[in-house]
């Protein structure tokens, strides 16, 4: 009895000690535990620098941090065309021009079905364990991941001695630095070894260097060919080291630094002749000459750069003070505004700690994965999921992290030349829903999943859209070829349907999504998101031929031919119309939204000019409903902003910050682990990403002829501000304030000059401020031509409830900055 009173006093105090010290910093940033992650992988903290990757459970006795690196995939360069396409192209399409779809379907399997190779596996390349005798028992248990440096620590106690581990993933010095310290001399003692589930083999060199080399898997087929090696340098301060049958053991330090460097035979796509061990080398001897004080300011630095650009505040309250999972658990109280800006940040920290310049673009996973065999290959899927990973690069002023994908559609658009050719006859380049680090473009997958030769068109969208943020023609004229090229292979492979004789893909669907009444096959022609897709792909290919001053005679016809496309409809429930035919069931919860691509991300659907369809974009959401898959709630907060509608955006956030497995619902379990990653589930890091673009959706927009402020401003957040952004034309919001739910004060910095067209819910007052009318004149804000929607006869759509807004602009010059108060 007297012992367990004590025991408590003991917790009490250790509790309330944990509390001041979390009270007394400011975590506004940082996402923060009092327990380890034990097994749980989804519990532990993410570092990374582009390229690799390490997760940190945080466990006192035995560490393990979980490594990555982004070129080790299975397999090695392969292609995975099926040249069977060609032949049977004309009576697949005969067959769905005659409503005949099982039949279709079955010969795309037998014809255009990859013959077996479907995308390679996005590989872990092992574990750091680190073994800590005596430290099973400990009291004080602190950990976190702090945002604002991109540092993880780990603290607690074992007796009086008080030990800190502190971990992160350097860009300039190209190696995870894990600097573990005693606050009482000669207390640290370890084991750290290499451990892979690969064939590899460890060896050790000067008794303070670990190396293991490895192998990548063979898959479908194709051999692994990427080998790799991983290394691991420590250097202790006071104690000993020593090596004892490939474990390197540190005895009686007082601190210790330890380096971990890995590199592969990766050069490109197409290319894997580069020496691992002599690049892993290199990396791991350069990161050794410098200490920890150093590697940590020159991380800290580069890290900064991109993510001080964006702050955002949107209020706080007590819940800020518990710990993140916690947070997590209590969020759908509606009581923590604070939660989500963190997550809006780390959605910025997880772009840049997954995609740097010059390296691979985030895939499923981003760059963390544990599975030798991971869930869809945490691969490339490109009919929504990593083009979503993309949607917050240059709104959220990180234009440099969108520069892998850039590079990714440049490489697609070389292998899907042949693909086009060999496949479909056709000119210009394809992809169709996956795509993996060999960047293959023929189809994976069963034919409902992978019967789509769109993704070209959908990552073409991003080559552009980075243009319209940037004006930069020179960037334009790099991309230029990339986007001419997913436009010509449409100009061919379009085909004239037989009721109407608009111009449809065929063989295509609506992303694995089939209507009820076809019987779970999705083979289709003309679905509305490949007419928006194409119709997206065409007019960027014209404004971009019309930038650059080049290809009159393409841009005549891609005008042509966008006339002929098919126009959106409106279906007897008053829905956008998802498939050519009037095929929508009201009570279809399917993850996928994708007629709403029109929508979100493209701005096809407008209430200002296009009122009908966004009335019927409104009802397809409400009929599709909200809980699902983590990417699909993640979407629906940009689908909600873009409807205007923040409460029911803030819904979402809401549905998605809810811990993973206790949504229920048709698609259940989607929401969020406690390391706040994204559930699907399993963990798939587009969710992240969509809900970090969704929040800048719901403060600011500009995709229909204006920059409009405040578009989706939910109830909750009455008072805050953001500034950084990037919109387009060029423009940054410097900042933007809002006060008890109106727009407050809008500072705006213009790069390019032009005119700076505002939208805004209040009336405002600043220099030269004139109220617009009419179209804008600026060529980064041009309306789109959309076909006017047919609407069913019964479709029994209301008018749109448009909110009240006021137009306003400015003239602007390069490099000054404009500042706007509302008025009183
Ligand atoms: C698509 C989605 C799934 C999943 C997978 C990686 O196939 O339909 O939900 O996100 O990609």
């Amino acid at each position: 009895m007297h012992n367990s009173i004590r025991k408590k006093g003991v917790v009490f105090t250790i509790l309330m000690s944990l509390t001041f010290f979390v009270s007394a910093q400011n975590t506004d940033l940082k996402l923060w535990y009092n327990a380890p992650a034990a097994e749980v992988w989804e519990a532990a903290l993410p570092v990374g620098n582009g390229r690799l990757g390490g997760m940190i459970f945080g466990n006192p006795g035995k560490e393990l941090i979980s490594l990555n690196e982004t070129s080790i995939w299975s397999g090695g360069p392969n292609r995975n065309d099926n040249p069977d396409a060609l032949k049977a192209l004309p009576e697949i399409r005969k067959l769905i021009f005659e409503g005949r779809y099982q039949q279709a379907s079955k010969m795309a399997a037998q014809n255009i079905q990859s013959k077996g190779i479907n995308g390679m596996m996005y590989q872990p390349a092992g574990d750091l364990s680190l073994e800590f005798p005596g430290h099973e028992i400990y009291t004080g248990y602190y950990r976190e991941l702090d945002l604002a440096s991109a540092v993880a620590k780990t603290t607690y106690k074992v007796g009086n001695t008080t030990y800190t581990r502190t971990v992160f993933a350097s860009v300039p010095d190209q190696a995870i630095i894990i600097h573990l310290a005693a606050d009482k001399p000669h207390s640290l003692t370890f084991d750290a070894s290499l451990l892979s589930e690969h064939d590899s083999k460890v060896s050790v060199k000067s008794d303070n260097e670990l190396y293991l080399s490895g192998k990548s898997s063979d898959k479908d087929g194709v051999s692994g060919a990427v080998k790799f090696e991983t290394g691991a340098g420590i250097k202790q301060q006071g104690g000993t080291i020593s090596s004892d049958n490939g474990v390197l053991k540190v005895s009686g330090a007082t601190s210790a630094t330890i380096y971990i460097s890995i590199a592969t035979n990766f050069v490109n796509y197409k290319d894997i002749s580069a020496d691992e061990k002599q690049k892993n080398a290199a990396y791991l001897h350069a990161a050794m000459q410098k200490d920890y004080r150093q590697l940590s300011k020159d991380h800290i630095a580069a890290y900064q750069r991109y993510f001080n650009r964006v702050k955002i505040d949107l209020g706080k309250t007590t819940s800020a003070t518990l710990p993140t999972d916690q947070r997590v658990a209590e969020f759908a109280k509606g009581n923590d505004p604070q939660l989500a800006a963190l997550y809006y940040q780390f959605g910025r920290y997880l772009l840049i700690s997954s995609s740097q310049p010059g390296g691979q673009p985030a895939n499923l996973q981003g760059i963390w994965n544990n599975k030798m065999n991971p869930p869809w290959g945490s691969k490339y899927t490109i009919n929504i999921n990593t083009e979503m990973n993309y949607w917050p690069a240059e709104e959220s002023n990180l234009t440099e992290m969108h520069g892998p994908l850039i590079e990714m559609v440049k490489e697609l658009s070389e292998t899907g030349k042949e693909t086009a050719k060999v496949m479909y006859g056709a000119g210009g380049w394809v992809t169709h829903h996956n795509t993996d680090l060999w960047r293959i473009s023929g189809p994976v997958d069963a034919i409902n999943y992978g019967m789509w030769p769109m993704g070209g068109a959908w990552l073409s969208r991003h080559v552009f859209e980075k243009y319209l943020y940037n004006g930069d023609k020179e960037y334009l004229k790099t991309v230029y070829p990339a986007l001419k090229g997913a436009a010509q292979f449409y100009l061919d492979f379009l085909v004239e349907e037989p009721v109407q004789g608009w111009m449809v893909v065929s063989p295509s669907m609506s992303p694995e999504n089939s209507p009820k009444s076809h019987h779970d096959v999705s083979i289709a022609a003309g679905t509305t998101m490949d007419n928006q897709l194409v119709f997206d792909l065409f007019t960027n290919t014209i404004r971009a031929a019309e930038a650059l001053n080049t290809d009159a005679a393409l841009i005549d016809k891609l005008k042509k031919m966008r006339k002929r496309l098919p126009p959106m409809q409106v279906g007897q429930y008053g829905q956008l119309q998802e498939w050519m035919q009037d095929l929508d069931n009201p009570d279809d919860k399917h993850r996928h939204v994708s007629h709403l691509f029109g929508l979100y991300p493209a701005g096809q659907i407008s209430p200002y000019h296009t009122p009908e369809l966004f009335e019927a974009a409104k009802n397809s959401m409400k009929q599709r409903g909200d809980v699902s898959t983590g990417w699909s709630m993640g979407w629906k907060v940009n689908l909600w902003a873009r409807l205007q509608d923040g409460n029911h955006a803030y819904k979402l956030i809401t549905n998605q910050l809810t811990p993973a497995g206790v949504n229920q619902g048709e698609n259940s379990g989607g929401g969020t682990y406690p390391n706040l990653f994204d559930a699907h589930p399993p963990f798939q890091i587009d969710g992240n990403f969509g809900c970090t673009a969704g929040i800048t959706e719901m403060l600011v927009q500009s995709h229909d002829e204006a920059i409009h402020l405040l578009p989706a401003l939910p109830d909750v957040w009455r008072d805050g501000s953001i500034s950084g952004l990037r919109v387009r034309g060029g423009f940054e919001i410097e900042h933007l304030i809002w006060k008890d739910g109106h727009l407050d004060e809008v500072v705006i910095k213009s790069t390019l000059g032009g005119k700076c067209r505002l939208r805004v819910p209040d009336q405002i007052r600043g220099e030269r401020l004139t109220v617009a009318t009419g179209g804008n004149p600026n060529p980064f804000f041009q309306s789109l031509e959309v076909k006017p929607a047919i609407i069913a006869a019964n479709a029994n759509l209301k008018p749109a409830e448009i909110k009240e807004t006021l137009l306003y602009e400015v003239d602007t010059k390069p490099g000054k900055t404009y500042k706007f108060k509302i008025a009183n």
